[in-house]
């Protein structure tokens, strides 16, 4: 476990969230899938019939609303996922000088974020992007939005899953606390619609695309009318095999297909669930006392948006019969699970609302395992 006291006087200046234009509800998925699943066990009768395949089961839009608190996500594309042809989106690749489609969505929020902390692309000097996915490893991503923004001074990637956001927050943290770097911009463009397996119906319905950024810089040189002063910051991380994507640029040399069984999103939802709300609530418990504080002195949780079951129980641990939609806003019902950004989407949405002094602490869990949070107070500028 690391716990860093950084010293106080850093701030979140503004934030940015790029909700991309396609929506897909839950019964167009489901619809999609079932018509896929239909045709797949009509061509595939003989074999299923003689156990040499298993039927494709149906999926149910009741089922996933209640099991997730998912109704409806946003992606970049919803045409190729919803063509049981098809079932992935299509996504064109695009040539060396174009932008890359996850610079494309980062860049918006990015831009989104300077304009909220009322900075130019000149008064930043650090850029990291944090995803699940990277759409290439090299260039750097991060660095092709400091080109694109015009940025001088350094970038680069990083992945923790569902912790790439707060983990990146965390890194910007201690750029400025040290020195190395005198604003950060933090961007997390989540595209997680390629990885998505439409065809299975324990997983199709999890994901959407977004994209979230967030300025990071010292109060005092803050331009923004009020903001987001780090209080503390915490991570932690534990192996864990229950959510997995083997998906790697080593499958040519294995002989295997890239795309093959398990190698896209795979994950043992009921043990992820009951293995990781108790450790998220006792890391919440824990950063809010090592500040001196109560749960009950935190006005507003942002927390992972991954299932709203289970962010009903983390803040029922955390504020009993206190817990309310107001003080843990859910976001996942229109946005679904953003991986990293889900917090950061529900602290952009809900968080200009509270007055000054107010506290609230950023929160993400998931694959890893990984928790990483900061806690905020709100201050005047
Ligand atoms: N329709 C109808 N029935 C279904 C469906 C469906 N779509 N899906 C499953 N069922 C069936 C199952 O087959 C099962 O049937 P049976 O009992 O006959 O076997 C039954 O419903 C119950 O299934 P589950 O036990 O799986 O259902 P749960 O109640 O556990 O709900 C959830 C499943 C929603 C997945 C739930 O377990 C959950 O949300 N768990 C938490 C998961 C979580 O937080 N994961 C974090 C992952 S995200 C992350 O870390 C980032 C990864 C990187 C990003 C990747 C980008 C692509």
């Amino acid at each position: 476990m690391s716990e860093y006291k950084m010293p106080r006087g850093i701030v979140i200046s503004g934030t940015g969230l790029w909700t991309p234009p396609d929506a897909i509800s839950n019964e167009e998925l489901v619809q999609a899938l079932n018509s896929y699943a239909e045709k797949y066990n009509r061509e595939n009768a003989d074999a299923i019939e003689s156990g040499e395949l298993q039927a494709k089961p149906f999926s149910s839009a009741e089922f996933i609303e209640k099991a997730s608190g998912i109704k409806s996500r946003f992606v970049v594309s919803k045409e190729g996922i919803l063509d049981p042809e098809r079932m992935r989106p299509y996504l064109p690749e695009r040539a060396d000088e174009e932008l890359c489609l996850q610079a494309e969505m980062g860049l918006k929020a990015a831009k989104l974020a300077l304009e909220k902390a009322n900075k130019k692309p000149e008064d930043i000097d650090a850029v990291i992007v944090g995803a699940s996915y990277l759409q290439r490893s090299y260039p750097a991503i991060a660095i092709e939005i400091q080109g694109a923004l015009g940025i001088d001074g350094f970038a680069f990637d990083m992945e923790v899953a569902c912790s790439s956001a707060t983990f990146s927050l965390q890194r910007a943290v201690d750029a400025v606390s040290s020195g190395s770097a005198k604003a950060v911009l933090v961007i997390n463009p989540e595209l997680a619609s390629p990885q998505v397996d439409y065809t299975d119906r324990d997983s199709h319905f999890i994901f959407g695309d977004v994209a979230v950024a967030s300025v990071v810089e010292r109060k005092e040189n803050c331009n923004a009318d009020s903001a987001w002063e780090i209080l503390g910051t915490k991570a932690k991380t534990v192996f864990s095999n229950n959510i997995r994507s083997n998906f790697s640029y080593t499958a040519r040399a294995a002989d295997v297909d890239p795309f093959g069984e398990g190698k896209l999103f795979r994950q043992n939802g009921r043990k992820v669930f009951k293995e990781v709300c108790p450790m998220a609530a006792e890391h919440l418990e824990s950063q809010v006392q090592e500040l001196g504080m109560t749960p009950a002195n935190i006005d507003r949780w942002w927390l992972h948006q991954a299932n709203i079951n289970m962010n009903q129980l983390i803040a029922k641990k955390l504020m009993g019969d206190d817990a309310s939609i107001e003080r843990a806003p859910i976001v996942l019902d229109r946005y679904a699970n953003t991986a990293c950004a889900g917090s950061v989407i529900a602290f952009n949405l809900h968080s200009d609302d509270l007055p000054v002094g107010s506290k609230g602490v950023i929160c993400s869990f998931g694959a890893g395992y990984s928790i990483g949070s900061l806690a905020l107070e709100k201050v005047a500028v």
